[in-house]
Formats: C-alpha cells, sequence, structure tokens
C-alpha cells in the first residue's frame, strides 16, 4: 500500500505543555468577542498568518498578546476543556501542565481565578477524558526574582493543587541561578522542581538548573549535547528531558526536523521524552510530533515505544499511578 496502515496513536504522558500555548485561534477570537478584548488582527486567517517566528521571543511576542482574551475563571476552564480532548484523541493517559500565573496577574487576573477556572476542567479530566493531570506553576525567568518569590507566596493558599514548580519565557540572559531562591521555598513546601533549560540557552544553564535549583527534569535541554561531561551526568542520573521536536522547527532551534538531534540524545542514553509545548503555535499536538519524528527522523517502532514508556517514567507520578498505565 501507498500509505501505512493508520494505528491508534501510542498512549503517553505529556510532559511539556503550557495550556495558554493551547489557545487555538478560533477560541482566541471566541473569548474575545465575549470579553471585549480587541485582537491586533482582523479574523483568524489574518492571526494565523502572524505565526511565523525566527526564534523564541518573536513567538513569546505573539503568546503574551493573545492570552488578553482570558479573563474569567470560565476561560481557563474552556482552554483546558478544549486541550484535554485533544489530548485524549493523540493517546494521551497523563498530562502534567504548565500555566504561567504572572501573565495573567500582570493583566489584573487573580492567581486563583486561574487556578480555579483550570481545576474544574482538570478535577473531572479522569472521567471525561481519562486522562489524569497535574499542574505545574511556572516562573517567568525574564521577570525579577523578587517578583517570583511574590508570585509564590501568592500560590501558597492553592499549593495543595500544585505538583511542581517551573522556569519558562525568555531564557539567554536570565540563567536559572537567578531563582535560586524561590526553588529552595518551593521544594521545602514539598513540590518538585523542573526548568527550561538548554532550548535557546547554553548548557551551563543545564548545569545551573541541576546544581542550583536541583530539577528533577530539564524541559528541553537539547543544547546539553554541546557538553560531553553534561551528557554523561544526566545518562548517569537518568534525569528526563522533555524534547519538542515541533517546537525546535518552528522556533528555529533546527533548521529542519531531519537535523533533530533526538537519536543521538535516544544513543546516548538519555531518558527523552516527546513533547508538543505550544501546540495551537508550532504545529501539532503531541502524536503529531511522534508522527512527525517517525517520518522525518525514520525512528522505528521499538524507538518510538521507548519514548512512549519514557513519558510515564519521567512523570510524577507515583510508582502505583505508572505502572497502571505502561
Ligand atoms: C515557551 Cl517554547 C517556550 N520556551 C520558553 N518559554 C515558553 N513559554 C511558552 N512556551
Ligand atoms: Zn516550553
Amino acid at each position: 500500500p501507498l500509505t501505512e496502515p493508520t494505528s491508534p496513536p501510542l498512549p503517553k504522558a505529556e510532559l511539556h505543555l503550557h495550556i495558554e500555548g493551547t489557545l487555538e485561534p478560533g477560541l482566541a477570537f471566541e473569548l474575545a468577542r465575549r470579553n471585549g478584548v480587541e485582537l491586533p488582527f482582523a479574523d483568524e486567517d489574518a492571526l494565523r498568518a502572524a505565526y511565523s517566528f525566527d526564534g523564541l521571543q518573536s513567538f513569546l511576542d505573539l503568546y503574551y498578546a493573545l492570552m488578553a482574551v482570558l479573563r474569567t475563571a470560565d476561560d481557563f476552564t474552556e482552554l483546558a476543556d478544549a486541550y484535554l480532548a485533544r489530548a485524549r484523541q493523540q493517546g494521551v493517559r497523563h498530562a502534567e501542565i504548565f500555566f504561567d500565573p504572572q501573565a495573567h496577574t500582570a493583566r489584573g487576573v487573580p492567581i486563583g481565578t486561574v487556578i480555579e477556572g483550570l481545576s474544574r476542567a482538570l478535577d473531572r479530566a479522569p472521567e471525561t477524558y481519562g486522562i489524569s493531570t497535574r499542574l505545574i506553576l511556572c516562573f517567568l525567568r525574564d521577570a525579577s526574582a523578587e517578583e517570583a518569590l511574590e508570585t509564590f507566596d501568592s500560590a501558597r493558599p492553592y499549593l495543595d493543587r500544585i505538583t511542581a514548580v517551573g522556569l519558562d519565557s525568555a531564557e539567554v540572559g536570565n540563567p536559572p541561578s537567578k531563582f535560586r531562591e524561590v526553588f529552595a521555598r518551593a521544594r521545602n513546601a514539598g513540590l518538585r522542581c523542573v526548568a527550561h533549560a538548554g532550548e535557546e540557552g547554553p548548557p551551563s544553564y543545564v548545569w545551573e538548573a541541576l546544581d542550583v535549583l536541583g530539577v528533577d527534569r530539564v524541559d528541553h535541554g537539547v543544547r546539553c549535547l554541546e557538553d560531553d561531561t553534561l551528557v554523561a551526568r544526566l545518562a548517569a542520573e537518568q534525569i528526563p528531558l522533555t524534547v519538542c521536536p515541533l517546537s525546535n522547527v518552528t522556533l528555529r532551534v533546527v533548521d529542519r526536523l531531519a537535523d533533530h538531534p533526538l537519536p543521538a540524545m535516544l544513543d546516548a542514553g538519555l531518558l527523552v521524552t516527546v513533547n508538543s509545548d505550544d501546540p495551537a503555535y508550532f504545529g501539532g499536538y503531541v502524536d503529531d510530533n511522534f508522527r512527525a519524528i517517525r517520518e522525518d527522523l525514520g525512528l522505528g517502532e521499538e524507538q518510538l515505544r521507548t519514548l512512549a514508556r519514557n513519558s510515564f517514567r519521567a512523570s510524577f507520578l507515583d510508582a502505583a499511578g505508572r505502572d497502571a498505565l505502561i
């Protein structure tokens, strides 16, 4: 046959997913209308035409502009529900979901509105979609360390719904060490820690994420390959890396998917997972990433199964929860 027989997507966990990055143009315009927010685009097609990025910052500019339409708890519930419905179709059984409270509080939306709204969708996700979830509160690394501390303190009433803290936004010039104190505070409160590092930033940022922040996982981390000692450390300790292939192509971390270092990372013995990052912006959800790497990197079924199994191993589920899903 000319086409592969279609098989159901592999069951998997998604560990690197910004909920604000799942805002599709259709929902953005619907919420804009409902909330009386003026968007600087005439229609959905004009918005889609703006989805052309030359690096992380050009994407972030649009990402923060579009989330102006998210105002009420219901908006966040709808956003998360739309993601979960699509995730189920992509084989997702467990999702550890980032959110950026500072991107909302800066616009006058209280952190409680964000967390309550998201929680309403996540709480019913096991029954509605067969997906278990965790929430990861991310600090914006291009804001001050002081603001991150204030954000963490404002989240204290909600910590029973937060599994981990993370670090995202503009990487270069904002090393992990800037956030030593807030990560120490989060760990003292019993939270796990992750951080974006080695996406656009150098290997030294991955070292800092490990040694200064004490992260349990590294988000992206693809630039670790520039430092053999770092690769050896990540492999020896089996520290998970949440890699996002279509994101890396869209944001020009790699020139073409065929050049992506994922196969080299697997060969180096790294605990790699495949994720979608900001799927509304980067051309696909998580199984779309799996299908793209199968086609363009020539990965076989065995390697794809390893990547799916890794996603559960790298999750914050306990051993029993993991075993139930693998
Ligand atoms: C992000 Cl791809 C990426 N990198 C860093 N921060 C982010 N926030 C949302 N998507
Ligand atoms: Zn990300």
